[in-house]
């Protein structure tokens, strides 16, 4: 879902993180934010990333959501380059399933935030609930929704396991 000015960006450093930043996107899509989906990568695209970072407040995003893996600088670079709040979802990458991608992006230097989130799919559903929970301070009706999204959350658990599942 891409409308005039949405206030998310997700960006990903290659095709390949769809498949995980795609469940950021879910999750936007479930509480009704738009969101503008792009593939920006900092080894390959430099000069998108820096385009992007720079003119990513201006153009009218509140919160940037980026995914990446294996060496995974784009959300700290990211961060370097917009005063935007920047999460970060390590991507689980096939050589050291997400380890490197968690520590690429988790240890950003003093100054430099990025809010790093799980590996993975969860990383990316936080992500997403977390740039809700923003948007949220100053969106009474976003805040709602995102109050029914937790207690549709809480209703769905089971009080007992099914002992017929494993
Ligand atoms: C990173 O390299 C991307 O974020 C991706 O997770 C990883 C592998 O990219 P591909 O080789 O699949 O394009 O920049």
């Amino acid at each position: 879902m891409a409308k005039t000015n949405p206030p998310v960006a997700i960006i990903m450093g290659s095709q390949s993180d769809w498949a995980t930043m795609r469940h950021a996107a879910e999750t936007l899509d479930a509480l009704d934010i738009a969101y503008d989906a792009r593939i920006v990568s900092a080894h390959r695209t430099p000069a998108r990333m820096v385009s992007f970072a720079q003119g990513a407040k201006a153009a009218g995003f509140k919160v940037v959501i980026a995914g990446a893996g294996g060496a995974a600088h784009l959300p700290g670079m990211t961060a370097s380059l917009t005063p935007l709040p920047v999460f970060g979802v390590p991507v689980e990458s096939k050589a050291l399933s997400g380890q490197d991608s968690l520590l690429s992006i988790v240890q950003m230097p003093a100054g430099i935030p990025v809010g790093t989130l799980a590996i993975g799919r969860a990383g990316a559903v936080n992500a997403a609930l977390l740039a809700a929970a923003v948007l949220a301070l100053s969106d009474e009706a976003l805040a709602d929704r995102l109050d029914t999204y937790r207690e549709r959350q809480s209703a769905a658990i089971a009080e007992r396991p099914d002992r017929t599942q494993t």
